[in-house]
């Protein structure tokens, strides 16, 4: 009870602050985490959430903000599928006075007070760091053929990490990207994609390296390597972005690379804006960035460890 009348002199109107939180789907280990994340630091601060996995679908995105808007939330949080088509519902969120945080992909609309702010990762960047590591290799310093699994099409994600990585690929004449699909980000797809692209490609035995948009993706492509008698990591090496458990496990076992960290803990920043924001802070910086590492195989045992349980 207590606690209960604390809340309620932050919120006026009831007991927990309500936050309803649109997240893309559990396509992903580093989605779950990241939904694993929001969720346990809702339950850390007392705040009610209701969460809404649209299964990578916008329009059932749009519909949970909808329901949102309707149920009277404090808050929305909105993790965008794709980065168009957001301007309406957005609209509807503003004109009831709820006020949005947008995290991880982004969103593209003309007008910024439509949302609070927007807390991710720089994706070009991850791009250039994969692409910087993989031109520093002695096999990509001959002819390198590249296989490029992309995330989902019009995905922030996809989008930019494939713009960062082109950019320092276009600094380098001997290396070029042969085939590149989308793979939905899922492991799944990405064996899926990535057996029908080494077929096009004889086997892939002229194949220098794997560049997949995530490590889910690239888990999948491991699996399509190894059944085309390749050797990823070796024959093929292997880099991508998150930084996953799973991923780290492939490395320590000399079957992928290099990822770039994404950290998958944006439940805490998300809803310090928020509980800033309904107290009063409406000055927030329209991008809070963070960042991540490179990691290689050299600490990837390590890391496995470290990180399995979390
Ligand atoms: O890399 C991938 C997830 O949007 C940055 O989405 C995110 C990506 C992440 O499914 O694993």
């Amino acid at each position: 009870i207590v606690a209960g009348l604390g809340l309620c002199l932050v919120c006026h109107s009831s007991f927990a602050t309500t936050v309803g939180f649109a997240q893309v789907g559990s396509e992903s280990g580093w989605r779950t985490s990241f939904s694993e994340s929001v969720k346990a630091e809702a339950k850390k601060r007392g705040i009610e959430l209701k969460f809404s996995d649209a299964q990578q679908k916008q329009e059932n995105q749009i519909k949970a903000v909808r329901s949102f808007i309707a149920q009277g939330v404090d808050a929305i949080i909105i993790a965008p599928v794709v980065e168009t088509g957001w301007t309406p519902v957005l609209k509807e969120a503003k004109r009831a006075r709820i006020p949005v945080v947008i995290v991880d992909r982004n969103v593209q609309v003309q007008d910024e007070s439509l949302f609070v702010t927007r807390i991710a990762s720089d994706f070009v960047e991850e791009g250039r760091k994969a692409a910087t590591w993989l031109m520093s290799q002695p096999q990509a310093q001959k002819q390198c053929n590249i296989i490029e699994l992309q995330g989902t099409v019009g995905a922030t994600a996809a989008i930019d990490r494939a713009k960062g990585f082109n950019e320092v690929l276009a600094k380098h004449p001997q290396a070029k990207i042969v085939r590149s699909q989308t793979a939905e980000f899922t492991r799944a797809k990405g064996k899926e994609v990535m057996e029908s692209l080494l077929k096009a490609e004889q086997g892939g035995k002229a194949i220098c390296a794997l560049w997949a948009h995530n490590d889910e993706m690239a888990l999948g492509a491991i699996q399509a390597i190894k059944e085309a008698g390749l050797k990823p990591g070796k024959d093929l090496l292997v880099v991508s972005v998150d930084a996953v458990p799973d991923y780290f496990k492939a490395m320590a076992d000399g079957e992928a690379n290099a990822t770039v960290e994404l950290s998958p803990h944006l439940g805490g920043p998300a809803f310090d804006v928020i509980e800033g924001y309904l107290k009063g802070k409406k000055d927030t910086e329209k991008l809070i960035r963070t960042t991540g590492d490179l990691f290689l195989q050299d600490t990837a045992a390590a890391e496995y460890e470290k990180r399995r349980l979390n």
